[in-house]
């Protein structure tokens, strides 16, 4: 079995052997090795050892290409699959010259279009390399048209972004030279404000003092009746009259057992007196009365330790209608007065007495109301022009390209249109995705940066800090950027979820391609 292999080995030896002399023999126009490129073949010379690139070893020269990797740089085995890290290059006459990896050699899969790579076995690979090369200059002389013709726009496009540019900077110019004088009159407006502020504010002391003493004297004729209220009950309750009121004495009343049990607990008439052991009047009327007053209106008069006299019946019907009202507030307030205070100065100014102020005051008043205008004003200019000024710094701190043509795109967008989205590009904004179905925009992105290759980072635009994924990053958008006649999306996928990728063409992209240096794959077009 072995011996069959090494057999067999040497055979393939052999006829690779073969077929690289009859080839480099009858074939080569310039003598070289298998898979070297006509550039590279002066590095072969076929008379003397072959030194490996890297200079680690020396063989002879009938080891080049002989399938067995000598050299660690592979320099020895361009033209077959022995070394991992070699490279093979295709002729490939009539059309491009190209370089494959050197495991692509007689793998049954043709990679050149001349077949060279699929040398030694049996897929018999056709030379469509002519057909290829005419569609390939074919479709490079559309592509230079379209380069040619869209130039010319794109020069346009330039000059706009030019006078755009220009005539932002001239805007700018202006409006920092109003800012001065906007924030002049801002100042004075505000020295103006301040000096009559304070001769208004020193007439005013007095209407004021009147205004609070009005209130005080409202707020005492509105609690009166509440503190009447109060005091009653606390004498009800008092019932050695001693002017304290204690747990036993409010111990007595059912209404306030909490738990239902039948009987107030020491605990539960506490809660009543403010924690307390006992309270007297003021306390009474200041701090407990707010709990206490629903509990009695609530469970009626009949439970309180004082029994009722015949004039009182028609007290009850009035407090039971009071105690309905009651109910019914507390269902939608847990704090009654809590509703009542934030009330209560709405209802006090309202009802205070307009206070009228002498004609000097009036006047002053007057003065400092259109100063206080005028100064408002003048401050709004100013945050107006501010706001200007910094978006014109921001517009002016865009890269539109190397000839500002890309700047004539800012403040547009465009569509695409698929079965289930309507998607917008927005240059320099933002990129959205509106589903046809109904439902909200989502955004897919706000303008992040240019993100081309080094040698053309206009190629390509992204947009970052989109909407959050469910459960995942925001939302972010490439745009491939090309050119085209017009300007127009193409396409958009989401290669990957929540990943958008936008392809766009515009005038403003077309320009030749640079010229990337690469000696083997120029010689032997
Ligand atoms: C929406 C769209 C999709 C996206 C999913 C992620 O349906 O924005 O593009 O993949 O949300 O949940």
């Amino acid at each position: 079995m072995n011996g069959n292999f090494c057999v067999k080995t040497a055979s393939v030896h052999f006829l690779l052997l073969l077929t690289f002399f009859v080839r480099e023999i009858f074939s080569s126009e310039v003598p070289r090795p298998r898979g070297v490129s006509l550039s590279r073949a002066s590095l072969y010379p076929p008379d003397t050892d072959f030194i490996c690139f890297d200079g680690s070893k020396t063989i002879p020269f009938i080891r080049i290409n002989d399938d067995y990797c000598d050299c660690l740089d592979a320099s020895d085995e361009p033209g077959t699959s022995a070394c991992p890290n070699g490279l093979f290059h295709c002729t490939n006459a009539g059309h491009r010259p190209l370089n494959i990896p050197s495991n692509r050699v007689n793998d049954g899969i043709c990679d050149c279009c001349d077949g060279s790579d699929e040398y030694a076995t049996e897929t018999s690979c056709q030379n469509n390399c002519i057909e290829l090369g005419r569609s390939a200059r074919e479709a490079a002389q559309k592509n230079a048209d379209l380069i040619k013709a869209g130039k010319q726009i794109r020069a346009e496009m330039g000059q706009k972004g030019v006078q755009l540019k220009q005539e932002k900077k001239m805007k700018l110019a202006d409006l920092k030279k109003n800012r001065d004088e906007a924030e002049k009159l801002k100042l004075e407006k505000e020295a103006l404000k301040k000096e009559i502020e304070s001769l208004e504010n020193k007439a005013l002391e007095y209407y004021r003092k009147l205004e609070d003493e009005a209130k005080i004297m409202k707020e005492e004729e509105e609690s009166a009746p509440q503190r009447a209220e109060a005091v009653e009950t606390f004498n009800k309750f008092d019932s050695n009259q001693d002017g304290w009121l204690e747990i036993s004495e409010v111990k007595v009343s059912t209404s306030f057992d909490q738990d239902g049990n039948g009987e107030v607990s020491d605990e539960e008439a506490k809660f009543y007196l403010n924690f307390q052991e006992s309270v007297d009047l003021d306390t009474f009327v200041k701090t407990c009365w707010k709990t206490l007053r629903p509990v009695i209106f609530r469970e009626g008069a009949e439970k309180t330790p004082e029994k009722k006299d015949e004039n009182e019946n028609l007290e009850e019907e009035d407090e039971m209608q009071d105690d309905q009202e009651l109910e019914e507030e507390s269902e939608d307030h847990d704090y009654e007065d809590e509703e009542q205070e934030s009330q209560e100065p709405d209802q006090a100014t309202e009802a205070l007495p307009t206070i009228k102020y002498d004609d000097e005051t009036q006047q002053l008043v007057e003065r400092a109301t259109a100063a206080r205008n005028e100064y408002e004003e003048a401050r709004k200019l100013v945050n107006d022009i501010d706001r200007e000024i910094k978006k014109i710094e921001e517009y002016l701190g865009k890269d539109f390209g190397t000839d500002e043509e890309f700047a004539a795109l800012e403040g547009q967008c465009f569509d695409y249109e698929d079965h289930e989205y309507i998607y917008k590009l927005c240059p320099f904004d933002k990129t959205t995705q509106q589903p046809k179905s109904g439902g909200s925009n989502v955004r897919l992105g706000f303008w992040g940066h240019w993100s081309g290759a080094e040698h053309n980072k206009y190629e390509q635009m992204t947009f970052e800090s989109g909407q959050s994924c469910w459960n995942g990053p925001k939302r972010t958008t490439v745009v491939r950027v090309t050119c085209g006649s017009d300007n127009k999306v193409l396409s958009v996928s989401e290669p990957n979820r929540c990943e958008y990728f936008f392809e766009f063409v515009t005038p403003a992209a077309c320009h030749e391609a640079p010229v990337v240096e690469n000696e083997d794959l120029h010689d032997e077009l």
